[in-house]
């Protein structure tokens, strides 16, 4: 079964854009790319399971701080786990993963996101790229 994986990079690492595609082009195949400003409502939303957790508001705050680079990343089945190994762990990234290659040992501000199951890949990538299409409607 094909896979679909939502990934996003976070506000302040866009430049390491050429880095992190050549890193997912090993893994998938990128059919779809935004780049935009979120905002609480699109956040709350893509967030939702983390809603009242003492990380959220700030977590938030930063997502919504400046621009992301979305990618909607197609592949065959383990797409989706081959691409939470190559971001790395939330909390202490290992070396070799892009959290901690490109990251600032801040677990906020950790470089990038993943969808976490296929099911949330579909889920991601489905409610992101509707989104950003209606808003260029
Ligand atoms: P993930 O991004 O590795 O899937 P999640 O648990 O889904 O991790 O958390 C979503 C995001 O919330 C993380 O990427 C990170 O930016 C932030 N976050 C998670 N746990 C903490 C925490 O304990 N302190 C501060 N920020 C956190
Ligand atoms: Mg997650």
């Amino acid at each position: 079964m094909k896979e679909k994986c939502f990934v996003m990079i976070k506000p302040g690492f866009l430049n390491y854009e050429n880095e992190i595609v050549e890193r997912l082009n090993k893994i998938g195949t990128i059919t779809k790319r935004f780049q935009i400003k979120l905002t609480d409502e699109i956040l709350n939303k893509h967030y939702e399971e983390h809603i009242g957790k003492p990380f959220f508001a700030e977590l938030v705050n930063y997502m919504k701080s400046d621009e992301v680079v979305g990618f909607e990343v197609e592949g065959e089945e383990g797409l989706v786990k081959n691409i939470r190994e190559c971001v790395g762990a939330t909390k202490n990234p290992a070396p070799g993963t892009i959290r901690h290659d490109f990251g600032i040992g801040d677990v906020t501000k950790n470089v990038i996101h993943a969808s976490d199951s296929p099911e949330n890949g579909i889920k991601e990538c489905q409610r992101m790229f509707d989104y950003v299409e209606m808003l260029n409607k």
